[in-house]
């Protein structure tokens, strides 16, 4: 009783000393156009934003992305048989990607006659990038960090400011706006953001690259979206692809392949922004109510049909 007498009373003398930050820090991240909300985490251990829906202004966010006239791009693959996702993609990314920016959309595909013809928006472009397939489909899922990595230094740094990494066998069902925008961001996978550490399907052989020892990581990332600034990309995909060419050498392949190779990245270089699973979600997981939205949903695929085709 004295004990919680005594603390009510120093955080009353807290708050009264502290008022002026506290309103201070409100004020400054309402004027930012970040807001606050109780039902879910929105902050990370290292003090950045994990973004809900209910936690940003869009409109205050766009005037600053709007003043700094970027141009963002969307990197996607269609490999063999996956240009069948393409049509859809793309339809629902000029709906609701980055309305009202610059957009370039840069397509990997070894199938350039098979881009589907789209009706874009003013500025907004589609380049149409002819590269190799591979026989196995974890390879070409791999091969995405060399080759995204290969055209940021060739191509991208010259093009655009951000890039957005994308999986193409998803259409986009909400707004994906500049509030993804940052240095380096990762999403927050949708069968894993309310697991334990423990359970995470982190890379746990030693032999790999992509080990994660058992007391490191902070959150399981999907592989289906990430990105930022064109350099920290550049740095990012560099590393994957260095540390999944060593394994090749070793004859071994991470777990869920780049996706390992992510995770392990994102333990030791921290985003510096994270997506909720609004930003990727399958609804085979049901429609839970802390989603409010479900921006960005993968469209069921006939594994059988589709992968190694
Ligand atoms: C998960 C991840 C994916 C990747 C993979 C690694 C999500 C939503 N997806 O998806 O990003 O990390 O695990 O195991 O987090 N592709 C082709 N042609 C092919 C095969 C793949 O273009 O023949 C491309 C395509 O863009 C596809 C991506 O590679 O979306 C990943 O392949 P997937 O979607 O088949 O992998 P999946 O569903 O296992």
């Amino acid at each position: 009783m004295l004990k919680d007498k005594g603390k009510r009373r120093w955080v009353k003398s807290y708050l009264r000393k502290h008022f002026h930050i506290l309103g201070c820090t409100v004020v400054l991240s309402f004027s930012l156009g970040y807001f606050w909300r109780p039902d879910v985490l929105v902050m990370t251990p290292w003090f950045v934003p994990i973004v809900w829906e209910g936690t940003y202004n869009l409109e205050i966010l766009n005037e600053q992305f709007q003043q700094r006239n970027i141009t963002v791009g969307l990197t996607v693959f269609a490999i063999k048989k996956y240009v069948v996702f393409l049509k859809t993609f793309l339809e629902t990314a000029e709906m609701y990607f980055m309305v009202g920016h610059k957009v370039n959309y840069y397509i990997f595909t070894d199938r350039p006659q098979e881009v589907p013809k789209v009706e874009f928006k003013e500025e907004r472009n589609v380049v149409v990038l002819q590269v190799q397939n591979y026989p196995r489909w974890e390879e070409i899922s791999m091969r995405r960090m060399e080759m995204i990595n290969h055209f940021s230094q060739k191509q991208f740094i010259n093009e655009v400011d951000y890039l957005v990494c994308a999986d193409v066998d998803m259409r986009f069902n909400d707004l994906v706006g500049v509030e993804i925008l940052s240095n380096l961001f990762g999403t927050l996978h949708p069968g894993f953001y309310t697991a334990e550490r423990q359970s995470f399907t982190y890379e746990r052989r030693p032999a790999s690259q992509a080990y994660v020892p058992p007391d490191k990581g902070d959150f399981y990332y999907a592989g289906g979206l990430f990105g930022g600034t064109v350099k920290e990309v550049y740095k990012l995909t560099k590393k994957c692809h260095e540390a999944i060419m060593v394994d090749k050498d070793n004859g071994i392949e991470a777990i869920w392949q780049e996706e390992s190779h992510l995770n392990k990245y994102f333990v030791y270089h921290k985003p510096t922004k994270i997506l909720s699973p609004e930003y990727l979600w399958d609804d085979s997981l049901g429609r839970p109510q802390i989603l409010r939205k479900r921006r960005f949903l993968a469209v069921p695929k006939d594994h059988d049909a589709i992968k190694n085709k």
